[in-house]
């Protein structure tokens, strides 16, 4: 969706790639001076209008509209950018194709009926210099799309429709481990929004559905009162994606942090998300102590086929 974005060209850019190509226009052999000049005139001005409004409409059309654009990803954009400022740009882009047309249509029928050389290219540098304030008084519009264009398509391509699992839980508890044991050692990395952090993203089948397994190291692994607001929303927004979050509790002796640490976690969690959570004890090779319903191992497969089991129940499989 984000992908086929055109680059946004900048107010100059787009009024001297038409002036240039404008330029290159010459009328052959009229008899009359004035008809060769006024055709000449005429055929630039479409042209100008056509490579000007080509682009800018191809903005309006690729740019998608807020209504179509999945929670996930509007709140992404909402975060970094106003909506609303989004929502009026792409409506002064509209705005500006719109008059160009207008303006050109007008100039073509007087020049029609404009009889001498000077009045004609009167008309013509009117034309030049009403065109390019149209254009230039959208610039700011460009820059902000542009701006927009380049952050989202660093967004992470999640397959909004596919069924999810998010993998949380303190640092070392064995998130990694379970993501590369569950979906193979060779995740796909994309950078997260607002935090240095990239996300992992493994993909596996659950009976016949398939699923994919998302590994948030820095995101889903910190209390929130260690964060800082963007990351806060960043963590917010996860919860658009429709899934289920493993959670995911060390412990064993060499456990790097305390149950009590790990529940507070899994508090804030369940208080933010809103996504159904699936507890699971991992490292069970290393404690015979149970403190969860499914206890896994990564290292020696134990428990892994259970866990798939209610993971498929928790998908509806
Ligand atoms: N014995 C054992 N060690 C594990 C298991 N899962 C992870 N580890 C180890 O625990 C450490 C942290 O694991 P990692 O997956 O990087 O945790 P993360 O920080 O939550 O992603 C690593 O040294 C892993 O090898 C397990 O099931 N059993
Ligand atoms: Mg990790």
């Amino acid at each position: 969706m984000f992908t086929k974005i055109p680059t946004v060209l900048r107010s100059q850019e787009i009024i001297d790639k038409s002036f240039l190509k404008a330029s290159k226009i010459t009328e052959p052999y009229h008899p009359r001076i004035e008809d060769k000049i006024r055709k000449e005139i005429m055929d630039r001005v479409s042209s100008i209008e056509a490579s000007s409004c080509s682009h800018l409409n191809k903005l309006v059309k690729k740019f998608p509209a807020i209504e179509h654009i999945h929670p996930f990803y509007r709140d992404m954009i909402d975060l970094m950018f106003d909506i609303d400022h989004y929502k009026v740009s792409l409506s002064k882009v509209q705005w500006a194709s719109e008059r160009i047309t207008e303006l050109s249509t007008d100039v073509i029928r007087r020049l029609k009926s404009t009889k001498k050389v000077p009045d004609l290219t009167k008309l013509m540098r009117e034309y030049y210099g009403r065109y390019s304030s149209i254009i230039m008084s959208i610039d700011k519009d460009l820059a902000f799309l542009s701006a927009c264009r380049n952050w989202i398509r660093q967004i992470p391509d999640i397959d909004t429709e596919m069924p999810t699992f998010l993998i949380a839980g303190m640092p070392n508890v064995g998130k990694s481990s379970l993501l590369a044991t569950l979906t193979g050692s060779s995740p796909r990395i994309a950078p997260y929004p607002f935090t240095t952090q990239s996300i992992y993203i493994g993909y596996t089948n659950l009976g016949n559905r398939r699923v994919q397994v998302i590994d948030t190291p820095g995101i889903l692994d910190r209390p929130m009162d260690q964060r800082n607001e963007m990351e806060i929303k960043s963590i917010l927004s996860l919860k658009d994606i429709r899934g289920t979050v493993l959670f995911l509790i060390d412990a064993s002796e060499n456990s790097s942090y305390t149950l009590e640490q790990q529940e507070n976690l899994y508090e804030e969690i369940r208080k933010s998300l809103l996504s159904p959570i699936l507890r699971v004890q991992s490292k069970s090779d290393l404690t015979s102590f149970r403190t969860e319903k499914i206890a896994v191992s990564a290292s020696t497969g134990d428990g892994i086929g259970q866990l798939r089991e209610e993971m498929s129940k928790f998908i509806g499989g």
